[in-house]
């Protein structure tokens, strides 16, 4: 479904090329999407059932990554899974004398160690296919093919993972993104689109490579320490040479392992990191909204939500906000819109309550070390990423904390977005800020992308503007 923007939008296209305008314009009406998704043979209930006999998240560990639902099982070679196995968990696996499992996942047996003591887990329990062994399978590959004759292609990238974070890049193309979640930035070109579960982004492709080869690798590789999996897809033109002999397209059976017709330079290697220091990456907050919106002066929060987040008891139960959310208790009550709450009763852990119009400001806390990003998503209404640091967020609110380190924080043109990742834990815990106007009144779920975490209980509830819920009439109620 593509929803196109209102006919009175100003469009930054201009800040790309200001003679092409219309070219653009052109290339963004006929925008092609890029499905980027991660597949997993187990159903999600085999899953879940795994998860509870073994105490282990077996949710982390893919069968493959699909573009536009193509892809196949590939599996690595030994000595590419010890090259690109990170320096983030190689100490970790020496010490234990273990090594990435022949599917490039954590070793089961790992989970116990990175939990402690007192985690009851069970890998035993785990069938062997779930994160060991690799079996390949045949499979299509998608094709991108440009229309010839054009300077500019449209792409709209969209990952619909249910855990991966994606490192995406077109090989020796850059790309120009023009819109994140469905909102105009300045534009922004890099090489490498860091990619989390719900991302949007809008690119223009420039078609202009010079040279004779027209297939180019489309590459995503997953940047999670838990798995190394990436799969290759294909962008194909036609330049000035479109009658070259060299330009061959490809269909039929695909394994990655197969992509000796892709002889482009990629800007990544098979584990996503860049290949060389020149080669640019896109973060999740360095894009700033066209044109800028942010009031200013910078409004000031009428509540600040300080929300705890990480594992709790074992490695697939989690928390956004200290208590894990139970999708089973909120099915068996009646829905949270029938009946508005009293502004005055104030929020508990799982439900947060606003009223309409205010500013809120929305702090999640990562405590815990070793954490993945959590890529967090407000349903509602869009909200600006203040800000992000590394270390305990000592202060009361985002006022205090920007008057004393102001070098964090983004007041004027900060990030929009419907997502809002968490930094990873390392050796310290891990903060970001969010501010959002309640504009919507309603119950919203608020919760991490990552589809394991909701399932694991990473979410709450918000009940935004509960002063302007409507009535819900009889025959709903009843
Ligand atoms: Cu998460």
């Amino acid at each position: 479904m593509i929803i196109k923007p209102k006919a009175d939008t100003a469009k930054p296209f201009d800040l790309i090329a200001p003679t092409e305008v219309a070219l653009l314009e052109e290339a963004e009406a006929a925008a092609k999407p890029l499905l980027l998704s991660d597949w997993r043979h187990r159903t999600s209930e085999e899953t879940w059932d795994d998860q509870v006999a073994s105490g282990i998240e077996t949710a982390v560990c893919m069968d493959s990554l699909l573009v536009n639902g193509k892809g196949a099982v590939n599996c690595w070679s030994r000595q590419e899974i010890t090259r690109h196995t990170s320096p983030g968990i190689a100490p970790a696996l020496a010490q234990n004398n273990m090594v990435l499992t022949d599917k490039g996942c954590f070793p089961p047996s790992l989970f116990p160690i990175l939990l402690g003591a007192g985690a009851v887990t069970n890998p035993g329990a785990i069938p062997p296919s779930v994160f060991e062994v690799c079996t390949p399978t045949q499979g299509s590959r998608e094709t991108i093919q440009a229309p010839s004759g054009k300077k500019w292609l449209a792409l709209d990238v969209i990952s619909s993972a249910g855990v991966g974070t994606f490192a995406f890049s077109i090989d020796e193309h850059p790309l120009w993104v023009y819109a994140v979640d469905g909102h105009y930035i300045e534009p922004v070109r890099y090489d490498v689109l860091t990619v989390v579960n719900g991302d949007r982004y809008s690119v223009f492709v420039e078609l202009t490579n010079p040279g004779k080869k027209n297939n180019f690798g489309i590459r995503v590789a997953s940047l999670a320490l838990v798995q190394l999996i990436d799969t290759t897809a294909l962008f194909s033109y036609s330049t000035k040479t479109e009658r070259d002999s060299s330009y061959k397209p490809t269909h039929g059976p695909y394994t990655n392992s197969s992509s000796s017709d892709i002889i482009s330079k990629p800007y990544t290697n098979r584990a996503g990191q860049p290949v060389s220091p020149e080669v640019t990456v896109l973060d999740h907050t360095s894009t700033h909204p066209f044109p800028a919106q942010f009031p200013q002066p910078a409004p000031s929060a009428a509540q600040t939500f300080i929300l705890t987040a990480g594992n709790v008891g074992n490695s697939y139960t989690w928390a956004l906000n200290a208590t894990p959310f139970s999708h089973a208790a909120f099915d068996n009550i009646a829905p949270l819109l029938y009946t508005a709450p009293d502004p005055a009763q104030g929020s508990g852990n799982l439900t947060l309550t606003t009223k309409n119009a205010t500013w809120i400001d929305l702090i999640f806390v990562v405590p815990a070390l070793s954490q993945p990003p959590h890529p967090i998503h407000k349903h509602g209404n869009r909200g600006y990423i203040l800000g992000a640091g590394q270390g305990e967020f000592t202060w009361p609110d985002v006022a205090t904390a920007a008057a004393e380190r102001p070098e964090l924080f983004n007041l004027v043109n900060p990030s929009y977005r419907d997502g809002f990742v968490t930094p990873a834990t390392a050796q310290a815990p891990t903060w970001l800020a969010v501010r959002y106007q309640s504009t919507n009144p309603g119950a919203w779920m608020l919760h991490c992308h990552i589809q394991s975490h909701l399932t694991g209980g990473m979410a709450v509830v918000i009940l935004d503007g509960v002063d302007e819920w409507p009535e819900v009439p009889e025959e709903y109620q009843n």
